[in-house]
């Protein structure tokens, strides 16, 4: 058909239609209606762009891609569109001074380099984050423009005594094309900025920028639900060294974790050099939970020094653990003459009670660990110790303790054990942290801090929280990482059946899980998760029961219940597992399972 035929025809069918014609009335009424709807959408249209011109956004905390959430966030809009900020490698770090607030040299470096780390490893490229200082108040040379010289902008506010108290990685973020302010009233708060910055950044596709990251702008204001956001790994069982241990502080830092409780004596090998007793590593470090004569692993001082210096870099607090008196066993290898017994599959698995010499070895060694570890806490176990102190009854020696200190039973020599070794962490000006059995030992409630791990003994914990004692959660369901995570899963605990799904671990909140009396919501010092390593014999089985699970226990202590949405984690986590990716970690994928088969060792 020919152009003009196609008109002709078009002018047919307006003709034929023009035989169904309205009364001039209706069609008067159908024009004013037309013109209504016309207007109405402009207004409609034009109140969107009024409304968008500010800092009100359609989306808020749900859509931010970070992950722990923060508490709020909206979206920043700029001329009817979402401003972006350009994140390429021009862009400098700003630390403003006010008053005689500053960040310290040390912290701006630690924070630039862990900042140029991630992005290199998870975004590639370099980034040289140029960092400078600046008087409060001084011109950033720069404002709503998208400009080369891009700024963030970190300001370390003075905090009254009120806001102190909303913990230290509390923060805000402002941005616009040209600038990101975040600010905090401490240097970790400025880091957890940073980190969310970053978040949101990782999480945008690489479109012609290069490695440079386009960032929609959002105003997000967020504060941790809890203090305590732990971590703990065990390396008797089974070592994996340095690398590794740095690896999971970077993952921790990234979701705004802050204890590495680091359990590193136990039966199978002890980690930890102590100058004074050699043979403690270089016998008793052989070994480990699937192999006895496996080669002899451990840490130097100078290792120790290392990732303590790594952690703090991080805004990360080390608590060693010195599992006594049991767990012992490997210590009683080395010097069996502090060995007091044990029973059945648990050979020497105690410490020996009643003799002094016991005690000034292990305060030696509580003086040593002392000085490597300068958070000032111990971690003292004081778990399970009667899987082996039957044995206790057949020494002499514990039988006139016994009479002498009038101890009814063995559970009170562990008691009286348990206060002589506190007194000596004490002379060292170290905190006591023990595990549940020790919330009825009558250690210094000021001084002592309960591990709740027996999620099926909700007895244990009401005593300690009774007693006053400040209280760190990490029942085995949800939070034992050597726990199961998929139904299908063969290898790992279990406890009649149920396990630790990442879901349970993204809902698990101590407050109301437990129906804890108001009058004891205080002691709630917060939650970590356990990584116990008997079946984890290869660091592939380590990364596959922490990621993604990590995350989950990131939101589990940072985001309130009420503010927790499992579809946005699950939507944002898609991202992560790309970066797991990236980063070389043996991850399990909770969308597919089948495509992350569960290493066996
Ligand atoms: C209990 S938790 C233990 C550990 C085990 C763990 C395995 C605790 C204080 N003691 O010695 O490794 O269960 O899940």
């Amino acid at each position: 058909m020919m152009q003009s035929d196609l008109y002709k025809k078009h002018a047919q069918i307006e003709q034929q239609n023009s035989h169904f014609k309205l009364p001039s009335l209706a069609r008067k009424w159908g024009r004013g209606l037309m013109l209504f709807a016309i207007i109405t959408l402009l207004l409609v249209y034009a109140q969107n762009i009024f409304a968008q011109q500010g800092n009100t956004g359609t989306k808020t905390e749900n859509e931010l891609p970070v992950i722990p959430q923060p508490v709020q966030a909206t979206e920043v809009y700029n001329g009817g569109q979402v401003a972006h900020f350009l994140w390429d490698n021009k862009v400098e770090l700003v630390f403003e001074i006010e008053g005689n607030n500053a960040v310290t040299k040390e912290d701006q470096n630690a924070m630039r380099s862990f900042i140029q780390g991630r992005l290199s490893l998870l975004r590639g490229g370099q980034w040289p984050l140029k960092v400078t200082s600046r008087k409060n108040g001084a011109s950033t040379g720069n404002n709503q423009s998208s400009s080369k010289t891009a700024k963030i902008l970190l300001t370390l506010e003075e905090v009254d005594g009120e806001n102190k108290d909303h913990g230290k990685g509390t923060y805000h973020i402002e941005m616009n094309p040209g600038l990101v302010h975040i600010s905090a009233g401490h240097p970790q708060g400025l880091f957890y900025g940073l980190n969310t910055l970053m978040q949101i950044g990782l999480d945008q596709p690489n479109n012609g920028n290069g490695y440079a990251m386009n960032i929609p702008c959002w105003n997000i204001s967020d504060q941790p639900a809890l203090g305590w956001r732990g971590f703990m790994l065990d390396e008797s069982r089974h070592f994996f060294g340095k690398d590794k241990v740095k690896q999971l502080l970077d993952w921790m830092a990234f979701y705004k974790l802050n204890y590495f409780h680091w359990h590193l004596t136990d039966a199978p090998g002890w980690r930890l050099s102590i100058k004074k007793y050699p043979k403690l590593t270089l016998v008793g470090g052989r070994g480990n939970n699937t192999d006895s004569t496996a080669p002899v692993r451990f840490y130097t001082k100078e290792d120790i020094q290392e990732i303590v210096e790594y952690a703090k870099q991080r805004y990360i607090t080390v608590v060693p653990e010195i599992d006594m008196p049991g767990h012992a066993t490997a210590a009683n290898r080395a010097y069996p003459e502090m060995s007091g017994g044990g029973t059945g599959k648990y050979a020497n698995f105690t410490f020996n009670p009643a003799q002094n010499k016991t005690y000034s070895f292990l305060t030696d060694i509580l003086k040593e660990t002392a000085s490597l570890f300068p958070a000032g806490i111990v971690h003292l176990g004081g778990d399970e110790v009667a899987f082996g102190s039957k044995s206790w009854n057949y020494l002499p020696e514990v039988k006139s303790l016994m009479v002498q200190n009038q101890l009814s039973d063995l559970k009170a020599v562990e008691t009286y054990f348990l206060r002589r070794m506190t007194d000596s962490a004490l002379k060292f000006n170290q905190k006591v942290l023990a595990w549940d059995e020790a919330a009825t030992a009558g250690l210094p409630v000021d001084k002592t801090i309960i591990y709740w791990w027996r999620h099926d003994q909700t007895g244990q914990l009401n005593k300690a929280l009774q007693l006053g004692y400040p209280v760190v959660f990490c029942p085995r369901i949800p939070l034992y990482f050597d726990f199961v995570q998929d139904s299908t899963d063969k290898v790992g605990r279990r406890w009649k059946g149920d396990f630790a799904s990442l879901q349970k671990v993204f809902n698990y909140w101590p407050a109301t899980q437990h129906e804890i009396l108001e009058q004891y919501k205080g002691q709630i010092l917060g939650i970590q998760a356990n990584l116990w390593t008997e079946t984890v014999s290869s660091v592939r089985r380590l990364d596959y029961l922490v990621f993604p699970r990590m995350a989950a226990l990131a939101t589990a202590g940072w985001t309130r219940p009420e503010h927790r949405n499992y579809d946005a984690f699950l939507n944002k986590l898609k991202t992560d597992l790309g970066l797991y990716k990236r980063a070389g970690i043996n991850y399990y994928n909770p969308f597919d399972p089948a495509l992350t088969p569960e290493p066996q060792k």
